[in-house]
């Protein structure tokens, strides 16, 4: 790719985080600019039609939405993330469909973010049926080969679920939901992406440090766990 790319991006945004690991995995050399988006600069809202990171440039050109921009740069720059089987291709697009209820709502985010101990059997409850659902199909795609969704070779999905379950496992070191153990394929999956450069190097220096602000400022039950408001059981 010859034009100029640049990422306009949040430090703990996990759908720009989406965009970066494929972006890595394809070689391809971008600028970043990180915006704070309790105070969106002016420029970003001209350019962003929904206010929502991640947007990439090409050139002049605006793109937005993290599906669209992964697959954009699948079309674009070499090696191919996507399975070369359509069906298979077509499949592993429609598990990055369901990615927005599996992660971003009343999946893995809910117990994430939840505030009380509380909210947290329901939430638990909710986010297993959506566990449930990849167990089956990472059964379905790969069996028990690995360490990726699909196999031996990074895809567009990991690239997707990774930035969520890494969020995960930070709120579940206190948390101690114990979501995934009854889920052997979900749970290696898990363990081998967050073991994996390709996931954990795609975070900016100070990702740890500004997700735990982000717990806090949502007042999670998490944070209070780990500041040490709430007693851990
Ligand atoms: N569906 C969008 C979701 C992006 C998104 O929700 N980004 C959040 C940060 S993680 C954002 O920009 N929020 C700002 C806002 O909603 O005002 C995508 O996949 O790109």
């Amino acid at each position: 790719m010859t034009e100029n790319i640049h990422l306009i991006s949040s430090v703990t945004c996990p759908w720009v985080q989406r965009a970066v690991i494929t972006m890595r995995a394809k070689g391809v050399s971008f600028d970043v600019t990180y915006i704070n988006l309790r105070d969106k600069p002016d420029w970003f809202l001209a350019i962003s039609p929904h206010g929502k990171v991640p947007v990439l440039k090409i050139g002049d050109e605006v793109l937005f939405e993290s599906n669209a921009i992964t697959e954009y740069l699948d079309e674009t720059c070499a090696p191919r993330l996507h399975p070369a089987d359509p069906i298979k291709r077509a499949r592993n697009r429609a598990w990055t469909d369901f990615l927005p209820t599996f992660g971003w709502g009343p999946g893995l985010n809910n117990l994430t973010y939840c505030k009380s101990r509380d909210e947290l059997p329901d939430a638990i409850a909710d986010a297993r049926l959506r566990v449930e659902r990849l167990e089956n199909a990472i059964a379905t795609e790969r069996g028990n080969d690995g360490p990726y969704f699909n196999g031996a070779e990074l895809s567009l999905v990991d690239a997707a679920y990774g930035p969520f379950l890494q969020r995960f496992q930070i709120s579940e070191a206190v948390l101690k939901t114990g979501l995934l153990d009854d889920f052997p394929l979900v749970r290696a999956w898990s363990d081998a992406l967050l073991a994996d450069e390709a996931i954990t190097g795609s975070v900016p220096e100070n990702f740890a440090e500004e997700f735990d602000r982000n717990l806090e400022r949502r007042e999670t039950l998490a944070w209070a766990l780990m500041s040490g408001a709430e007693a851990a059981e």
